[in-house]
């Protein structure tokens, strides 16, 4: 009998937890369900490749993943858009045209944004519903000197050693090269604790040399920074940084981008841009899925 009951009440705490497990991780919405990992699928053999590259060196290189008609498109379509010659301080770059945000300004860079490489990849790392952290173009221009090393994910105030929370794409729009601020890596820091690299450490960082088109993919633990530009033409990139679906995005996109704009934007965009719920109910609106925001746009 004491048995019995004993075994009764066993089974029910472990339902009771199971059932708990089944709410906190189900796609409950249900006009909306979550659309994450339904883009084209990629090459299973490259994304193994990236994926056993990251593991051992926190970033891989994937070269022309763009034809060079989208990059003279991408050229063309963001240069007008730059409104400041130079950043704000030494990290941003003195000599650093920065665009922030143009996605609400230009569709060109949804390919980017939703490239399914980066995806796939993004997939194997994070949650699905991870969200879009950053979206910003890089010009380094001649005599910028090197960015200070960092890693991209550290304003989680979360120890290292840890998983990274983030991961970023740098799309080379011009060929990078050790000379013209060709971002460098440190191979391995990814695994770092929470230690400032030593010169020693920092002389071991190497540049992502790569034709224009192609694509670096790093974690948000990885060392790296923009490389100093030696040469008398600028650099420039596309970089979309990504976070866990329960971080916050650097980027307030939900203020940033209009209604109108995500409307017309692809399934992968508007989960990216935080118009999708992480399950039990991360992003709701009033209670709703936010794509209800969208249906009298
Ligand atoms: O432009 C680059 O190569 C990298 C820039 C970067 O890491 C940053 O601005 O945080």
């Amino acid at each position: 009998m004491t048995h019995t009951t004993r075994a009764a009440t066993v089974s029910t705490s472990t339902d009771a937890a199971s059932a708990s497990n089944a709410y906190l991780s189900g796609d409950h919405a249900k006009k909306y369900r979550s659309t994450a990992g339904s883009q084209p699928s990629t090459d299973q053999r490259q994304l193994r490749r990236c994926l056993d590259d990251l593991d051992r060196d926190g970033y891989t290189i994937v070269e022309n993943v763009l034809d060079l008609a989208t990059v003279a498109e991408i050229r063309s379509s963001v240069e007008p858009l730059f409104v400041h010659e130079g950043g704000r301080n030494a990290f941003e770059g003195y000599r650093t045209r920065r665009l922030y945000s143009p996605i609400d300004d230009t569709d060109v860079l949804d390919d980017i944004v939703e490239h399914p490489l980066a995806l796939g990849l993004l997939d194997e790392l994070f949650e699905p519903n991870y969200l879009l952290s950053q979206l910003q173009v890089i010009d380094i221009a001649p005599g910028e000197s090197a960015q200070g090393l960092h890693p991209d994910d550290n304003f989680y105030p979360w120890p290292r050693p840890r998983p990274p929370l983030g991961a970023a794409t740098i799309f080379a729009i011009d060929d990078f090269t050790a000379d013209n601020g060709a971002t460098v890596v440190i191979p391995g820091s990814h695994r770092w604790d929470d230690h400032f690299p030593t010169e020693e450490e920092q002389a071991t960082a190497i540049p992502a040399v790569m034709p224009a088109g192609s694509m670096l993919f790093f974690l948000g633990t990885t060392w790296h920074g923009g490389g100093a530009n030696h040469t008398d033409r600028s650099r420039m990139c596309v970089t979309a940084q990504y976070c866990r679906p329960w971080c916050r995005p650097q980027e307030n996109f939900s203020l940033s981008v209009s209604k109108q704009r995500v409307a017309r934007s692809s399934e992968h965009i508007q989960r990216l841009l935080g118009y999708s719920i992480h399950p039990p109910f991360m992003g709701f609106v009033r209670g709703m899925h936010p794509k209800r925001l969208l249906e009298d746009v």
